[in-house]
């Protein structure tokens, strides 16, 4: 009889952690907005792994403060969030002036300087901005945007930063809804460090399937966004995040599982609310054990 060890490797291999504001924001689902220092304390006491920094312009930043308070927490960075570029100063890489386009070239590659400094990635979502016009407009849109994201791409290979490309649903842009569109674009740009970010919430109202979703990009998913139905902390809502994390085992993922989540019902509850997801998952024997190694024993005792 081979012993089922108590935690499933894949529990032991993501990275969980918290998305946080830098800056105060109007972009909603970030904990902490303009309270970085209490939100890096609180990730710390929470034990998690990772933060993930949503900045406005990485270039403001003061580098070396922020790397002493990480190393004194003992905290590391996931990625470097782009989106208040678009959603604060309206830079984006589709549907604006080509001053726009510049502008959002010009905070990525801050973003990914910031990220090489961090050992972090860069998110490239919010910050693609919106297709406008007829067709043919779109698609001379969407050149240019990938045509941009191409020297980004390259900025980023020589950092040895991964940029991460993330489907957002459609009451937020039309410029990559689906895990399909996201792979679609990085086969375009043919860039080895240009992967897919997949977002639960978005997944949930986009993909006929999740699980196929995370499926097909299998290697090429390098980072999760955790967050349930109602865009609050995993198992607020009514995502299945058992048959997910078993989808993660099957194609093999360990990497970074960040909630993205509203304060709600403030940002120190949602803190403790994704906490506790972690613990209930990541404790097998809890009475709260999740369904998926309940179906794991029953597997294995047959
Ligand atoms: C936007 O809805 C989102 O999920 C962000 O992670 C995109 O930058
Ligand atoms: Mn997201």
């Amino acid at each position: 009889v081979t012993r089922r060890p108590t935690t499933p490797p894949l529990l032991d291999r993501l990275l969980s952690g918290v998305a946080l504001s830098v800056e105060e924001t109007r972009f909603a689902p970030l904990l902490f907005s303009g309270q970085l220092e209490q939100g890096l304390e609180l990730a710390a006491e929470l034990d998690f792994d990772r933060v993930e920094l949503s900045v406005r312009d990485a270039g403001r930043i003061d580098v070396a403060a922020l790397e002493r308070r990480l190393a004194h927490l003992d905290l590391g960075v996931s990625a470097i969030a782009t989106g208040q570029a678009y959603v604060t100063d309206g830079a984006c890489l589709a549907g604006g002036s080509d001053s726009d386009r510049r502008r959002a070239v010009d905070r990525l590659r801050a973003a990914i300087e910031l990220a090489a400094a961090l050992g972090a990635s860069v998110i490239v979502g919010g910050i693609r901005g919106r297709l406008t016009g007829d067709t043919a407009e779109q698609a001379r849109q969407q050149q240019k945007a990938i045509d941009a994201l191409d020297k980004c791409a390259a900025r980023a290979s020589a950092s040895g930063v991964t940029l991460l490309l993330e489907p957002i649903n459609r009451y937020e842009t039309n410029f990559v809804n689906t895990a399909a569109e996201g792979l679609a674009l990085l086969d375009e740009l043919g860039s080895a460090n240009v992967k897919l970010l997949l977002d639960t919430f978005h997944m949930n109202i986009e993909e006929p399937s999740s699980m196929e979703a995370i499926r097909n990009a299998g290697e090429r998913l390098a980072y999760l966004h955790l967050v349930d139905n109602t865009r609050r902390a995993p198992g607020q809502g009514q995502i299945a995040f058992d048959r997910l994390l078993d989808t993660l085992e099957q194609v093999g993922y360990g990497g970074p599982a960040i909630a993205e989540i509203l304060p709600l019902p403030d940002d120190e509850a949602a803190a403790r609310d994704t906490a506790a997801f972690w613990s209930r998952t990541r404790r097998p024997h809890d009475p709260a054990t999740t369904q998926s190694e309940v179906s794991d024993a029953v597997h294995a005792a047959t």
